[in-house]
């Protein structure tokens, strides 16, 4: 893809990368763009020994505008080369406001991305072949390979894909929502993924049904549809959209079978909500279900555009079924190996002051990793990111009911931040107990970047404390009967150590 478009603002566009570099609250092991704008994850695969993962970047500015397709390659899932960026709105052509979100798949040995193009308020989906080592791509001239949505249907939105081969054929979702009715996927066969047959809603959701605010409203468009097997389960993923009220990871079990998905359970995907947005998943050459997704900004859109970046991209997360029939969410464990300085502390019985053992353990990279028990009625309270006065920290909270089988995972941001600019909503769900009462809990720091799995459940976030370098601590506190059984803390190396090039 030629860069010619780009020549004035480079200049500016490297300070970018310089600021971004510079700016305390970015992500060091997390994967971030080299500056400008990031968020959706796409064209997620695992090709040769070599993870792929695109995103829609803006290198421009830190703004969703003009977007392109960034890439970047890992063989670990852990460390990342920023590849060439692939793909630059057209001056002319369907995508010359921006190519959206899409998929990558491999047309009998022909990278194929199929994006939906932007022009205007439109969205259309459109084609591009890569090279072997998928560094250079070029745009079918079809473009777009669907012309307009289907006839009669009366639609909110319609982007973003999900297109796989089954039995000889293509299929392919395509998110959009029904007008008055709800969130669908619209079902699409082809023999050569340019020529296409809308085949019907694959299954539609009902916006009738709860309302905007309700973390599992399926909302009024899904956006990022994505089918998938999970053991001998199907999964339908998608982000409940609704213009201005509405985005969150939710996903139905259920199984796909005839042109229709008949679902079993609705389920969040991530309690963070919008905090986890767009999520897209892969299977890998050893059969794994990986996925990302993107993490937003929670600060001021000035504070954001003078730090010169947005947006975080999720660690890579390994997903299987869990035995309730839920997905279960970890981290991948190639993380691990950026693992330092292990503190090893437990079994002790926390209480309502500060367990001093915790001193040991500082830091805004880090990686917490406990295995607690609560009797009814216990809470346990982890602070990250705290200042030694307390006046900012952010807490993870598992509280169990003296009935309830279960616990919630909750998420108190109220103090993490005294800049009144930043996001410090609280974030909440359920977490599967252990019949014992007893739970592992994985808190995940990186400067801005905070996600957490409790039970295999995730709740991913931001936080922005104004002293960054004196946010750092780390406490444990308890009320009711709990017990850690162990608790385990590692520094995370960084994986980036030097400003990127926003055009390599
Ligand atoms: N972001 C993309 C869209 C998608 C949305 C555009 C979700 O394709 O619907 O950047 O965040």
């Amino acid at each position: 893809m030629t860069h010619d478009l780009i020549t004035a603002p480079q200049p500016l566009a490297e300070d970018l990368a310089e600021r971004a570099f510079r700016d305390p609250h970015r992500p060091r092991y997390h994967f971030t763009a080299p500056g400008g704008w990031l968020n959706d994850p796409n064209g997620l695969t695992h090709r040769d020994g070599v993870y792929h993962l695109f995103y829609q970047y803006n290198p421009l500015a830190p703004a969703h505008h003009r977007i392109h397709w960034g890439h970047a390659t890992s063989t670990d899932l852990v460390t990342w080369t920023d590849e060439p960026v692939a793909l630059v709105p057209g001056t002319t052509g369907p995508d010359r406001d921006g190519c959206w979100s899409g998929v990558l798949v491999d047309d009998g040995g022909v990278p194929t991305l199929v994006y939906s193009g932007r022009h205007g308020d439109r969205e259309l989906p459109c084609v591009a072949t890569g090279t072997p080592d998928l560094r250079h791509w070029t745009k079918d001239p079809g473009n777009p390979v669907i012309a307009a949505p289907p006839e009669g249907l009366d639609l909110t939105a319609y982007r973003d894909h999900c297109v796989w081969k089954e039995d000889g054929r293509w299929r392919q979702l395509i998110g959009a929502g029904l007008r008055g009715q709800g969130g669908t996927a619209l079902l699409y066969d082809s023999e050569d993924l340019r020529s296409w047959r809308y085949v019907g809603p694959l299954l539609t959701g009902d916006a009738g049904t709860g309302r905007s605010g309700d973390p599992d409203w399926t909302g009024t468009m899904w956006e990022c549809v994505d089918l998938f097997r999970v053991e001998d389960t199907d999964v339908l993923a998608f982000s409940a959209w609704d213009e201005g009220t509405t985005h969150h990871p939710l996903y139905w079990t259920g199984r796909y079978e005839g042109d229709r998905f008949t679902p079993t359970a609705l389920h969040r995907l991530d309690y963070g909500q919008n905090h986890f947005y767009a999520p897209q998943s892969a299977r890998d050459a050893a059969g794994r279900r990986i996925l990302f997704g993107w993490l937003q900004e929670g600060r001021g859109e000035d504070a954001t555009a003078r730090a010169g970046w947005s947006g975080v991209m999720s660690l890579p997360r390994l997903v299987t079924l869990g035995a309730d029939g839920a997905l279960h969410q970890t981290p991948v464990p190639e993380l691990a190996r950026l693992r330092r300085d292990h503190v090893a502390l437990g079994p002790f019985t926390p209480g309502p002051g500060p367990e001093p053992a915790l001193d040991a353990i500082r830091g805004d990279q880090l990686d917490l990793e406990a295995t607690l028990r609560l009797a009814p009625g216990a809470v346990v309270r982890l602070g990250v990111r705290e200042t030694p006065d307390g006046a900012e920290r952010t807490v993870v909270e598992l509280a169990r009911e003296t009935t309830a089988p279960n616990a919630t995972l909750r998420l108190r941001r109220e103090a993490s931040s005294l800049d009144p600019d930043t996001d410090t909503t609280p974030r909440s769900g359920e977490v599967p107990l252990a019949a014992d009462g007893t739970v592992e809990l994985r808190v995940l720091v990186d400067h801005s970047a905070l996600e957490v799995f409790a039970g295999g459940r995730a709740l991913a976030s931001r936080v922005y404390p104004t002293r960054p370098d004196e946010a750092v601590g780390v406490s444990l506190t308890a009320s009711g009967e709990a017990r850690v059984h162990r608790l385990d803390a590692w520094h995370m190396a960084p994986v980036f150590t030097a400003p990127r090039a926003l055009w390599p």
